[in-house]
C-alpha cells in the first residue's frame, strides 16, 4: 500500500452541486482495488480491478511465464512479483501502474531470481525481503515431511539468494504477520509459526516455533491474513481429486485464538465461520487473499479453474460467490488497494 493515498477534494470538482463544509464529509478518499493473478495454465498475471465488486474489469500482463504460482505486488515501485514454475524464479515485472486504466502489456522478466527453485508455490514479502515456498521433497525421501523457503533480498534489479530454510513440515502458502511466518502444513490442518523468521540468515533446517490444528479443515494450502482486523483466512482443499469438496475458514480476532491455543493443540471449529457447499464452486482452493475494509474474500480455484469472490460471509455456510470469472488453473491471488 502506498504511504501517501490520493485525496481528492470533493469541494474542488462539486461545481456546486455539493456545499463543501468544514468537516470530513468534504473530503473523499478514492481508493482503487485490484486483485493480482497468477495460474498453472499459460504463466501470465490477469489483474482484476475490483473497486467495485459489481464491475468488475480485467487486464492482462503476458509474460515469457508459462506456468506460475505465488503472486504480488510493490506499488511504490509499480512491480508486479510472480513464482515462475516454467523458469524456477521470481520474476519481476516493472513499471506496471495501476493508475493506468488498462494495463494489458507483453512484459518481460525486468528484476529476476537466479533460477534456483525446484517447485516454487507462495511468495511472501517483508521489506525488500521476498521469502518463496518449495514444496519439493527436500531430503529425498517422499515420506518423510520436508520443503525449502527461499529468503531472497531485493535490491536494484536483483532478487539475491540470501539463504534457505528446510522445514518439517511440507509447504505451500506463507505470509508474514510482523516477522513472524505463518505456513500452513500441507497435506494436514495444521498451521505453523516460525517466529522472528528473517533472524535465521544461515541455510539451516528450522523446526516451527508452534503449529496448531484447526479443526474443520481436511487439507490447508492457502492461507492470508488481514492486520486491520486481526483476519486470518485458511483455505480448505479436501481431497485433492474432488471437486466439490473445498472451503474457507475466517478466523476473527486471530492473535489471541491462535495464542490461546497451545503447542500441538486445536482450535475449535465454533471459534471459525466455514464457507463450503455446492454453490460455493470451491473444489481445491489454493490461495486466498482478503480486503477487510468491504469482508470480501478472494479465492484462486484450482481444480475448476475460476478466481470467486465471497463478500457476505459473516454466517459462514452454502453461499454463492458474489463474482466468478473463469481461470484456468488458478494458483494465487494477492489483494492490493491504495
Ligand atoms: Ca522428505
Ligand atoms: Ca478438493
Ligand atoms: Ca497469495
Amino acid at each position: 500500500m502506498k504511504t501517501i493515498k490520493t485525496i481528492v477534494f470533493t469541494c474542488a470538482i462539486a461545481i456546486g452541486l455539493i456545499s463543501c463544509s468544514d468537516d470530513n464529509n468534504s473530503i473523499a478518499q478514492v481508493e482503487t482495488k485490484i486483485l493480482f493473478t497468477s495460474n498453472n495454465a499459460d504463466g501470465n498475471v490477469n489483474i482484476y480491478n475490483v473497486t467495485n465488486i459489481n464491475s468488475v474489469s480485467k487486464s492482462t500482463l503476458t509474460t515469457t511465464a508459462t506456468a506460475a504460482d505465488g503472486v504480488y505486488y510493490d506499488g511504490d515501485e509499480n512491480l508486479v512479483v510472480q513464482a515462475s514454475r516454467s523458469s524456477l524464479g521470481l520474476e519481476g515485472y516493472a513499471g506496471v501502474s495501476i493508475a493506468t486504466s488498462a494495463i494489458n502489456a507483453t512484459v518481460t522478466a525486468n528484476v529476476m531470481s537466479g533460477l534456483n527453485m525446484t517447485s516454487p508455490r507462495e511468495v511472501a514479502v517483508n521489506g525488500d525481503f521476498y521469502v518463496v515456498a518449495d514444496n519439493a521433497d527436500a531430503d529425498g525421501n517422499s515420506a518423510t515431511s520436508d520443503g525449502r523457503l527461499f529468503i531472497y533480498t531485493k535490491s536494484g534489479n536483483n532478487f539475491t539468494l540470501r539463504n534457505t530454510i528446510t522445514t518439517d513440515i511440507k509447504l505451500w502458502g506463507i505470509i508474514f504477520i510482523g516477522n513472524d511466518l505463518y505456513a500452513v502444513a500441507d497435506t494436514t490442518n495444521e498451521l505453523a509459526v516460525y517466529s522472528n523468521f528473517l533472524n535465521n540468515t544461515s541455510t539451516t533446517t528450522l523446526a516451527a516455533t508452534k503449529q496448531i490444528a484447526v479443526e474443520g479443515i481436511v487439507r490447508t494450502h492457502g492461507l492470508t491474513y488481514d492486520a486491520m482486523t486481526d483476519t486470518m483466512i485458511l483455505t480448505d482443499i479436501g481431497d485433492a481429486g474432488s471437486g466439490t469438496d473445498g472451503g474457507f475458514h475466517v478466523i476473527e480476532n486471530f492473535n489471541s485464538k491462535f495464542s490461546g491455543t497451545a503447542n500441538g493443540a486445536t482450535l475449535a471449529v465454533n471459534q471459525q465461520t466455514r464457507v463450503a457447499g455446492s454453490n460455493t464452486v470451491l473444489g481445491n482452493p489454493v490461495d486466498v487473499a482478503y480486503d477487510g475494509a468491504t469482508k470480501t474474500v478472494f479465492i484462486a480455484e484450482a481444480k475448476n479453474g475460476k478466481i470467486l469472490a465471497f463478500n457476505n460471509i459473516s454466517n459462514g455456510g452454502n453461499i454463492a460467490p458474489v463474482y466468478s470469472t473463469d481461470l484456468a488453473s488458478a494458483s494465487a491471488v494477492y489483494f492490493y488497494s491504495e
